[in-house]
């Protein structure tokens, strides 16, 4: 049974999911037309003062993996055609660089402004994280109804505390695309 969390909640993963090592985020959407539509799923390992260490520790489709092996994008996928999980990043617990304090989920529509791009263009549009090892699904968010409007989100992030890692919904849109969340964090 997968965690049900309210935008904003958070719970320490460590505590809860003491056996979780090795997480696989997925994203999966589809049109409502037969358009297409460009979703990206991002990674960004921010140190102490909230900043990227090197800006290597931003993950996304040209920059497949962080520099402590912690985090591996599997590649872009543009079109979301198909069914599951169209766009995917594993990331493991363990390997993630001792200094590493947040780990900021995002997902953004692909030149949403230029494209004229919205959440609310797509059906069945989720993100979810599983745990690889029992293949058990731990968080889910449906994108298309809440998020109508908004073009990029602020997933959740998961923050190291002194008991553990905890995960925060953030639950956070925006429209300031990809690019807007790394002058944020570079
Ligand atoms: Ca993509
Ligand atoms: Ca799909």
């Amino acid at each position: 049974m997968a965690i049900s969390l309210k935008k904003g909640g958070s719970f320490n993963l460590t505590k809860k999911e003491p056996a979780l090592k090795k997480m696989m985020i997925g994203l999966g959407w589809e049109m409502k037309s037969g358009n297409t539509l460009d979703l990206d799923a991002s990674i960004f390992l921010l140190g102490n003062n909230g900043k990227l260490p090197v800006e290597e520790y931003f993950v996304f489709y040209n920059n497949l993996k962080s520099p402590d092996g912690s985090v591996q994008h599997t590649g872009d996928n543009r079109t979301g055609a198909g069914e599951g999980d169209d766009e995917m990043i594993l990331a493991n617990l363990d390997l993630i660089n001792p200094n590493i304090k947040d780990v900021v989920i995002t997902v953004s529509i692909h030149e949403a402004e230029a494209r004229r791009h919205t959440f609310g263009m797509m059906q069945e549009a989720y993100i979810r994280i599983v745990d690889v090892d029992s293949n058990r699904e731990i968080l889910r968010y449906d994108l298309d109804a809440e998020f109508n409007g908004y073009t990029d989100m602020e997933f959740g992030r998961l923050r190291l505390e002194e008991d553990g890692w905890h995960f925060i919904a953030s639950g956070i849109g925006s429209n300031i695309g990809l690019g807007g969340y790394v002058d944020m964090y570079a």
